[in-house]
């Protein structure tokens, strides 16, 4: 083991999830808030969301509102030396090996007063691998606590079933908690100050309140899995060819032998035609988990 202790590893295989306080510098924190004020900058004036940004239903060119920086690691390098660095990778190898591959990054906003909500899902049923050697590891950006829309899991869930995220047989990108049995009462907020990482299972369900307060709760993704996991059929893992896929591996040996276990899988198609961010394939969803009357 690199990082993690051994009761660290078994409550991750138990719980599916693991806050670690204190794995990235401070200063890299900063250098990321200030490469986002640059993308703030960038935001103004623009009418539509496009390949680097993700606008907030609520933003106007006067007054802008980004809900997501998209690929961040392609966009600014503190990014993508931080995903290649032992604050990241290393925990991540004690997880699941030391053949690690990219899915894929993102800088979701949440930002206060009006940072949008994430229905309760699970990443697999986006993209269903052939094993679930799949992780996301979240960069705390802001200090976040209940009060800022913190990312909540529902421990253990990850050893259940792929729950159905498909609304009149079309991908919403979400689940319903009741009519699966689940509960927010066993929700687990994964808060912590800034400079701690968060690490969830690509099958536990996790989402996430808007952020009604008045602090910033900005949370950097980096999505993660073994070289051996690979995506199956319909699954939403971009895979241009394989040289491209082999270019996305972060550290070890890349392989042409996938390895298949025992993994529930449901296939996320057919796919809604607003298909560019979790957040407009979730605008399918007529009743909001975490609407007023909900919780
Ligand atoms: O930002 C969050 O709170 C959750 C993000 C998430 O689950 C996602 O973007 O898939």
């Amino acid at each position: 083991m690199e990082s993690l202790t051994k009761r660290q590893i078994d409550f991750y295989n138990e719980q599916g999830y693991l806050v670690l306080e204190n794995q990235v510098p401070l200063s890299t924190i900063e250098a990321i808030r200030s490469e986002i004020s640059g993308f703030k900058r960038e935001a103004k004036g623009m009418t539509e969301s496009n390949e680097c940004l993700d606008l907030e239903d609520s933003h106007t060119p006067e007054e802008p509102r980004i809900r997501r920086i998209k690929l961040p690691h392609t966009q600014s390098d503190v990014v993508k030396d931080l995903m290649l660095s032992d604050c990241i990778l290393a925990p991540v190898r004690d997880l699941i090996g030391p053949n690690l591959r990219l899915h894929t990054t993102k800088l979701n906003m949440k930002s206060a007063g009006y940072g949008a909500v994430i229905e309760w899902h699970q990443d697999f049923a986006f993209y269903p691998h052939t094993n679930d050697d799949v992780l996301a590891v979240g960069v705390i950006i802001d200090d976040m606590g209940s009060e800022n829309g913190p990312l909540m899991v529902m421990p253990g869930s990850h050893r259940g079933p792929i729950y159905d995220h498909h609304i009149d047989g079309v991908f919403a990108g979400a689940m319903n908690l009741a009519t699966n049995g689940l509960s927010l009462d066993d929700a687990v907020e994964l808060n912590g100050p800034a400079g701690s990482i968060s690490i969830h299972h690509g099958r536990i369900a996790h989402g996430s309140a808007p952020n009604t307060s008045d602090r910033d709760r900005r949370l950097l993704f980096y999505e993660v899995m073994a070289a051996d996991a690979f995506p199956v059929m319909g699954s939403m893992t971009r895979f241009d060819s394989i040289e491209e896929y082999d270019e996305r591996m972060l550290c070890g040996e890349t392989t042409r032998t996938p390895r298949l276990t025992s993994v529930p899988v449901r296939i996320p198609q057919p796919q809604p035609d607003r298909n560019r961010s979790i957040y407009e394939i979730q605008s399918q969803v007529k009743n909001s988990a975490f609407s007023d009357d909900r919780c």
